[in-house]
C-alpha cells in the first residue's frame, strides 16, 4: 500500500496543473459522469455489437501494464476488446484523450471507490473478463489507461492508433 501511494504522490505532482482543467472538462463526473462528454466525442462512439470488425484481445496484470499496449485499428472499425483481468486486483481499461484521462485520474485519487461503467471502459476484478465495443471513426491517437490509484504514473497505459 505504501508503494501505491507514493506512485500516486508522484501523479499529484505531475498532474497539478491538470487539475482545475479536468474539473472544468467533466463538469457531470460526479454524477456518473454523463453522455455529454467533448472527449468522449473526440475519440469514438459506443460500438453496435452486432457489427464489430473483428475482436481485440487485451489483458490486464499486477505488473501495471495492458498487453498489447499499441493497437492499430482503420478509421470506421468497431473494435470488441475483450478485456481479462489476470492480475490479483482490479483494474479497468477506460479510453479517452490523454486529457479527459489524466484529469478522470485525479478524480479517482480523490474518490477511489469510484467504479467507471460506461461504454468507453470497463473495470473488473481480479480472474474476470469484459467487453468494451467501440467505433473508431477518424484519424488519431486514441489513449486507454487503467484509472485505479498508482497504476496509470507506474505506466498502465496504451495507445490505439487510428488510421
Ligand atoms: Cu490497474
Amino acid at each position: 500500500m505504501k508503494k501505491l501511494v507514493k506512485l500516486a504522490q508522484g501523479a499529484v505532482a505531475a498532474g497539478a496543473f491538470l487539475l482545475s482543467f479536468g474539473v472544468m472538462a467533466a463538469p457531470g463526473h460526479g454524477a456518473g459522469h454523463g453522455g455529454g462528454h467533448d472527449a468522449v466525442a473526440a475519440i469514438g462512439k459506443p460500438g453496435n455489437p452486432a457489427k464489430v470488425s473483428r475482436t481485440v484481445v487485451v489483458d490486464m496484470t499486477d505488473a501495471m501494464r495492458f498487453t498489447p499496449d499499441k493497437i492499430d485499428v482503420k478509421a470506421g472499425e468497431t473494435i470488441r476488446f475483450k478485456v481479462t483481468n489476470s492480475g490479483k486486483i482490479r483494474h479497468e481499461m477506460v479510453l479517452g484523450t490523454k486529457a479527459d484521462l489524466d484529469s478522470h485520474y485525479q478524480m479517482m485519487l480523490n474518490d477511489p471507490g469510484m467504479r467507471h461503467e460506461e461504454p468507453n471502459s470497463v473495470s473488473l476484478e481480479a480472474g474476470k473478463a469484459g467487453d468494451i465495443v467501440w467505433t473508431f471513426d477518424k484519424a488519431g491517437t486514441v489513449a486507454f489507461a487503467c484509472l485505479e490509484p498508482g497504476h496509470y504514473p507506474a505506466g498502465m497505459k496504451g495507445a490505439v492508433s487510428v488510421k
